[in-house]
C-alpha cells in the first residue's frame, strides 16, 4: 500500500494487524442470535414486493434466515462458489484504503459485533446486521460482484487524485442507498435502505424524495447526507448499466475534471436528469429528523 494514503484518523486496536481484520469471528450468544433473528424477522415484513430480486434470492442461497448471525465461514465457502467472493471480519469502520483493498480482491469487510436491543433502530457504525444482511446477498449476483470490485479499484485512484468524496457519493447513491428498475416498478438494492424497517418504505414508495435514474458524472457531483433518510435516490436500469459505467468511464480523467467539493446539493434536480419521481420533498420541509 503507498505511504502517501496512510492519513485515516482511525486508531487501530492492537489485536488486528494492517489489514484491520479479526483473528476469528466473535462468538455470539444466545440472546445476539436472538437480536439477528428478531431483526431478520422486522425486515421479512417489509422487504417483499420492494427488495430487488437479486436481493431477496441472495438472502436465499446463502440461507440468511433464523438461524442467529451466520458463519463468516460457511458463507465465504458458499459465496466462493458463486461469485468468488468471501466475507471476512473487521472490528469497527476500517481506513479507506484498506476497506477498498479488501473490496478489489473480492473480500467483503463485515462488522464483528452485533447491536443491543437498546441501539435496535438506529446505529452508528455498521454492525454485523447491517453488513451481512444488507450488503452480502447481492455479492451473490455476479455483475453486482464485479462492480463491487471495481469500485474498490476505483478507490485506489480516487485517494491518488484527493477525490475520495467523489468516490464516496458514489458507493453512497448505489450499494448503500440505490435503487432499480424490475419490469417498470422501482426496488431497493442498496444495503442502507434493506437493512433498516423505515426507508425501504420511504424510498421506493414515499411521494417525499426525487427518484432520478443514475449517471456516475452525476453522482459523484451530489452531496449526501449520512443520518438521515435521502431527499434524492438514484435508480439503475440493471446492474449491467452500473457496471459498463463504471468500468466505461475513465476515472483519471473524470478525477481530474472533478471540483474538490460537490457541485449539486442532495434535493436538486438539473436540466439533464431523467426523472423518475419528482419528489414533493414533505419530509425535508418539516424539518427531517431535525
Ligand atoms: N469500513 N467496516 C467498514 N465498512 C464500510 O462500509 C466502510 C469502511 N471504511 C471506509 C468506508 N466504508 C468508505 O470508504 C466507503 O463508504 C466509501
Ligand atoms: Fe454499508
Amino acid at each position: 500500500m503507498p505511504e502517501e494514503v496512510f492519513t485515516a484518523p482511525l486508531k487501530r486496536p492492537a489485536h488486528v494487524g494492517e489489514d484491520w481484520l479479526e483473528p476469528k469471528q466473535t462468538e455470539y450468544s444466545s440472546e445476539e442470535d436472538a437480536i439477528w433473528n428478531d431483526l431478520f424477522a422486522r425486515q421479512m415484513e417489509v422487504l417483499p414486493g420492494r427488495a430487488a430480486s437479486a436481493f431477496m434470492n441472495g438472502l436465499e442461497k446463502l440461507d440468511l434466515g433464523q438461524g442467529g448471525v451466520p458463519d463468516f465461514d460457511r458463507l465465504s465457502a458458499e459465496l466462493d462458489r458463486l461469485t468468488g467472493w468471501s466475507v471476512v471480519p473487521v472490528p469497527m469502520l476500517i481506513p479507506d484504503h484498506v476497506f477498498f483493498w479488501h473490496l478489489a480482491n473480492r473480500r467483503f469487510p463485515a462488522g464483528n459485533f452485533i447491536r443491543t436491543r437498546e441501539t435496535f433502530d438506529y446505529i452508528q457504525e455498521p454492525d454485523v446486521f447491517h453488513d451481512v444482511f444488507g450488503h452480502v446477498p447481492m455479492l451473490t449476483d455476479p455483475v453486482y460482484a464485479d462492480y463491487m470490485q471495481e469500485y474498490g479499484k476505483a478507490g485506489w485512484k480516487a485517494m491518488r487524485y484527493n477525490r475520495l468524496k467523489a468516490l464516496g457519493a458514489l458507493y453512497w447513491y448505489t450499494v448503500e442507498f440505490g435503487l432499480m428498475l424490475e419490469q417498470g416498478e422501482v426496488r431497493a438494492y442498496g444495503a442502507g435502505i434493506l437493512s433498516g424497517p423505515t426507508e425501504v418504505v420511504f424510498a421506493v414508495e414515499g411521494r417525499s424524495p426525487n427518484r432520478i435514474m443514475l449517471s456516475v458524472d452525476r453522482v459523484m457531483r451530489t452531496d449526501y447526507v449520512i443520518s438521515d433518510l435521502q431527499p434524492t435516490y438514484f435508480v439503475i436500469e440493471s446492474f449491467e448499466d452500473l457496471y459498463r459505467q463504471t468500468v466505461e468511464r475513465d476515472f483519471d480523467r473524470l478525477y481530474r475534471n472533478l471540483p474538490p467539493a460537490f457541485t449539486y446539493a442532495n434535493s436538486a434536480i438539473i436540466d439533464v436528469d431523467n426523472v423518475v419521481h419528482r419528489g414533493t420533498q414533505e419530509y425535508l420541509l418539516r424539518g427531517g429528523r431535525g
